[in-house]
């Protein structure tokens, strides 16, 4: 807990969807990075100067042709209608009380990731919408750790830095949580990932596996532990069930078999031993590994790796991923909603009124065709600080406040520290924050109302959360049956990578919509291309990139048209989406 936050009544958690959940000072009008916050330690990145660059909104409005594009020209914005926010309250009043409250979906994203963001749900459980379940995110690899161990929580920051050895597994570490890096980045660094990423480039070791093979990596690293006498013997004893089992699966193939599969040498796994054999140990796990129909079951695989050499319940090192936050604090905004669909899945044009908070799915869901062809036939409520390419298809928009204006607090998915947001700039009055718009909704059904917000924010901000990252009970994965994307893929596919980049988060920001092929694709830097897959396809510029591994095409997140090929099906077990279960055609267009 970051007791000098509590005291500074002029620090701003940053709001977006990122590990390091920093900690800003305002200060003079400007931001900078907190020094006593720890993994802040007085920076902060591009993401965040970007923010403060945004056009907020400022203004509701009714977009009868649903045109209201990012950037408008004149002529779209004449057919713009310009409300006031009081109107557009009533409109969404009207349109809530007239619509069959089932018929009603509430689609929150991740835009900003401020515990207040999730008070709406309080009013829109209580009126009868229908919610999602499972995420766009980490769901898969969550659901896999939560299966073995119960949890899905972190070790304290402290392990980390108190680690020798950092294996980036399917995470691009260094880009997508500088901060926690900056605090790490004179060890040693071993990477899995199908891209020369920034941290493969760094490591001592890459290991450029094959896309969706981490479990058979996993289970070819645990023969060799046993080879290596690595097993940690009074973990599985006092914490493990099943290691037997786990090691069976092990054993059951060749270990020279792993090599073409995986694309990974047996060389290379002797190097891996060389250099972890004695050392404290941290995995960093990313969405990489479980962006895929079974990616709960390739996480449980590596995690169970990760037990059986004992990186569990030690002093130092461990496993981290994205980490459940609200582990260990009490929900505050508790919702029990009477009827779910998984997001991934969600079809819009079954819906009379569609609510959207803080997401734009046009970009971020998968098969945007699916998308678009949904929110042109139902009417959309775009709730959000920016326009983007999702307000372009709503019919009403109302502005929230921005992150300088509204009281907040952070807890993160990659740490333990905590940040608060106080308001330094007064809010826009055309403006209505997630809270304010929670007690509006209420209080025009006559619902209860929640709580006072400073009540609710003083909860977070004082209770301590401690040891939930132990494990008490371990359970191995018994069982695997995953189908092998390498058995499917023709010839001319390709796999469909994609990964966040430095410069936007997410959606937000400019992205950057090429296509990164291998030189041994045939293809040159600028030829104009269409992908395609079973889902849709669209248009891309191609670069040539010596990083990108031969059969895979590479794009990163935000990009506008990479979602229109990916599969939009809910992944096995956790309604979440696999943005990586498809194989791609490339053509010249
Ligand atoms: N700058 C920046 N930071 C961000 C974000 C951002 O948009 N921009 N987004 C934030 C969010 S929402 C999240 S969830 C986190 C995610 O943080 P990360 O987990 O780091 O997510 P990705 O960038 O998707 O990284 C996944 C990595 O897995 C690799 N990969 C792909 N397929 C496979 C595979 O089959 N096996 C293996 N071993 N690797 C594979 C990719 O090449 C990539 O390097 O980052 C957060 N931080
Ligand atoms: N192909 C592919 N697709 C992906 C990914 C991938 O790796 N590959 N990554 C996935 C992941 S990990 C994630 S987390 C999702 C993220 O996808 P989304 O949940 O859609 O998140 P953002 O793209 O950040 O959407 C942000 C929108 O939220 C709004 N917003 C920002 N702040 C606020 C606020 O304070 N209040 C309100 N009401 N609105 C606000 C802004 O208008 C902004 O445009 O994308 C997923 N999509
Ligand atoms: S590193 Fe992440 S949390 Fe920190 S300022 Fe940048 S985007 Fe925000
Ligand atoms: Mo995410």
């Amino acid at each position: 807990m970051n007791s000098n936050s509590i005291l500074n009544n002029k620090s701003v958690a940053c709001p977006l969807d990122c590990f390091d959940a920093c900690e800003a000072i305002y200060e003079n009008k400007k931001c900078k990075g907190n020094k006593e916050h720890k993994v802040t330690n007085g920076k902060l990145c591009v993401n965040f100067a970007n923010l403060l660059k945004e056009d907020f909104l400022k203004e509701s409005y009714l977009n009868p042709e649903k045109t209201l594009a990012k950037n408008l020209t004149a002529d779209q914005k004449i057919k713009l209608e310009k409300i006031s926010l009081d109107k557009s309250l009533d409109i969404l009043v009207e349109k809530l009380e007239n619509t069959e409250p089932s018929k009603t979906i509430y689609y929150k994203g991740s835009g900003n990731l401020g515990l207040m963001q999730s008070s709406p749900k309080t009013f829109f459980s209580k009126y009868g919408a229908t919610f999602t379940k499972g995420d766009l995110c980490e769901g898969p690899g969550s659901n896999g750790l939560n299966k073995g161990r119960k949890h899905s929580s972190n070790p304290p920051i402290q392990n980390l830095i108190d680690s020798e050895i950092i294996i980036a597994w399917g995470r691009n570490f260094s880009i997508t949580s500088p901060h926690m890096y900056n605090l790490v980045k004179d060890k040693t660094f071993i990477t899995i990932d199908p891209i020369k990423t920034p941290i493969a480039k760094k490591s001592e070791l890459h290991l450029q596996i094959n896309p969706k093979t981490d479990y058979e990596l996993a289970l070819l690293l645990t023969r060799f532990a046993y080879m290596e006498d690595m097993e940690d013997e009074e973990f599985i004893q006092n914490h493990g069930h099943g290691a037997d089992w786990f090691f069976d699966l092990a054993k059951q193939r060749p270990v020279v078999s792993y090599e073409e599969t995986t694309g990974v040498s047996l060389n290379d796994i002797t190097k891996f031993y060389e250099l972890i054999k004695g050392k404290k140990v941290s995995i960093m796990l990313g969405l990489g590994v479980q962006k895929y129909y079974e990616g709960s079951q390739i996480t449980r695989v590596i995690d169970s790796y990760a037990a059986y050499i004992g990186l569990h319940n030690k002093s130092a090192g461990g496993v981290w991923y994205i980490g459940d936050s609200t582990n260990g604090y009490e929900n505050k905004f508790e919702v029990k909603p009477k009827k779910t669909v998984s997001l991934p899945e969600v079809d819009f044009a079954s819906y009379d009124l569609v609510f959207i908070q803080g997401a734009n799915p046009v970009v971020s869901s998968p098969n945007t065709q699916r998308v678009i062809e949904g929110l042109e036939k139902s009417f959309v409520v775009f709730y959000g600080t920016t326009l983007n390419e999702t307000s372009r298809y709503a019919d009403l928009i109302i502005p929230s406040s921005d992150f300088l204006s509204k009281k907040d607090i952070r807890i993160s998915y990659g740490h333990e520290l905590k940040a608060i947001s106080n308001v330094v700039i007064k809010k826009d009055e055309n403006t209505i924050s997630e809270y304010e718009l929670t007690q509006y909704l209420n209080n025009a059904f006559s619902f209860e109302k929640i709580k006072e917000e400073d009540e609710i924010l003083d909860y977070y901000k004082n209770a301590r959360v401690e040891g939930i990252s132990k494990i008490e009970t371990f359970e191995f994965i018994e069982e695997i049956e995953i189908d092998n994307l390498y058995e499917s893929k023709k010839e001319d596919e390709y796999y469909f990578i994609t990964a966040k980049r430095k410069e936007n988060l997410n959606s937000q920001f400019n992205s950057d919509d090429s296509v990164y092929l291998h030189p041994k694709s045939g293809f040159k830097t600028g030829d104009k291309v269409i992908l395609s897959s079973k889902y849709g396809k669209a248009f891309f510029l191609v670069s040539i990139n010596e990083d990108i591994k031969e059969d895979c095409a590479f794009c990163f997140a935000g990009n506008k048209n990479s979602n229109y090929l990916s599969n939009h099906k809910s992944d096995e077990e956790a309604d979440s989406a696999m943005f990586q279960e498809v194989l791609i055609h490339i053509e010249l267009s």
